[in-house]
């Protein structure tokens, strides 16, 4: 029988971080989580996140904008409506809201819970069905400081729960933050891929300097190295490097890659379920990309075990991660506020079993961290 929306509920969390997190354009030293929980007539309930970084340091939406447009705007779309059809919801809500992707994307997470957990399959089943039951999964260094990234890199090797490594740069000069990916290389050695995410820090001509020297170093990828919105100049750096560039921040959704295809980008994608707004729409981009010849990526917004379980869920129905994944957000806060966390381990992340996102929370833990 299918079953109707009657309570949406959000709350926002907020989480230490194990170390501060350095990005080009702000430092964290805590994760504020957007969690929704969604109830049904027949008493189950669905979970979802929606989850940036830095306040708006790095993208449009808060954490205070993504509950009040859920709560004010979004959730009265929802309640009432019955469950039978997640796209006929997903619908419903981007014919009345426009833009808002995290928001959605938290809630389309919630509704694809519950209706795995009403329907008794995991969300990788609504998906289409997983491929892969373990998603490659590299740690991002961010210390900001050149000997602590090292030796946090050599205890992962060596625990044997990563061996490719993501670094935050584009604060410094390039001169000084060249020469900090360049000793991070040449002490991990072989081994490790190393890459690094500028957030689009650099302008054209510095890009420009920044990638000879790090394709000198040996860095495998270099992300979003230029601003979000000028795909021009990105397309020209990936015609004109060895070194691949991966764009992040300037590519949402299905359509914006195909824009940046046509115009020549020969890189890879990261996909975020938040910025396509759900994991439906990232799937799509998946498509489009894979359709143009670019390698896909698993990309995070540093979402907790919720939001890193929704992704999960998403990526295993892809054939192929060209780059792996990135979905290493639940280790980087200090506590997590559900009971059985994500098992990492071999590089990679395994893949939940369970209906839904196949996870529960710990209301203990949830009161704790909940924001008054
Ligand atoms: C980003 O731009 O990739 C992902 C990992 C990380 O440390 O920051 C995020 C955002
Ligand atoms: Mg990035």
């Amino acid at each position: 029988m299918t079953s109707k929306i009657t309570h949406i509920e959000t709350m926002l969390v907020d989480i230490p971080t194990i170390r501060p997190h350095k990005l080009s354009m702000t430092s964290m030293a805590v994760q504020t989580m957007v969690i929704i929980r969604i109830k049904d007539d027949q008493g189950r309930e669905g979970l979802g996140e929606g989850t940036t970084i830095g306040g708006l340091a790095y993208g449009p939406e808060s954490p205070e904008s993504i509950k009040m447009n859920i709560d004010t705007y979004l959730a009265p779309l929802l309640i009432g409506q019955p469950l039978h059809s997640i796209k006929l919801l997903v619908q419903r809500l981007s014919m009345s809201v426009r833009g808002n992707m995290i928001a959605k994307s938290a809630l389309q997470t919630a509704l694809l819970d519950l209706q795995g957990k009403h329907l008794g399959v995991p969300v990788s089943t609504l998906l289409g069905g997983a491929i892969h039951q373990h998603i490659p999964c590299l740690w991002v260094l961010a210390s900001g400081d050149t000997d602590k990234d090292i030796a946090e890199a050599k205890a992962l090797i060596a625990s044997g729960r990563h061996c490719d490594f993501k670094l935050k740069i584009g604060s410094r000069h390039v001169n000084e933050d060249v020469a900090h990916v360049a000793a991070i290389k040449a002490a991990l050695g072989n081994s490790a891929s190393v890459r690094v995410d500028v957030n689009q820090a650099w302008d054209e001509s510095t890009a420009t300097k920044g990638m000879a020297a790090l394709q000198d170093a040996g860095v495998d990828l270099v992300e979003q190295p230029t601003p979000a919105k000028e795909w021009d100049a990105l397309v020209r750096l990936s015609q004109k490097f060895t070194i691949p560039i991966l764009a992040d921040e300037g590519v949402a959704d299905a359509a914006d890659i195909f824009q940046l295809a046509q115009r020549g980008f020969n890189g890879g994608i990261a996909l975020k379920i938040a910025k396509a707004g759900g994991p439906i729409e990232a799937l799509y981009a998946a498509t489009v990309s894979s359709a143009s010849g670019m390698g896909l990526y698993g990309g995070t917004l540093l979402e907790g075990s919720i939001g890193t379980a929704a992704s999960i869920h998403a990526w295993s129905t892809l054939p192929k991660l060209h780059w792996g994944s990135e979905m290493f957000g639940p280790l980087l806060l200090q506590d997590d506020i559900i009971k059985q966390p994500l098992r990492y381990h071999d590089n990679g992340v395994d893949v939940p079993q369970l209906p839904g996102l196949g996870i529960e929370i710990d209301e203990v833990k949830l009161a704790l961290y909940r924001r008054k």
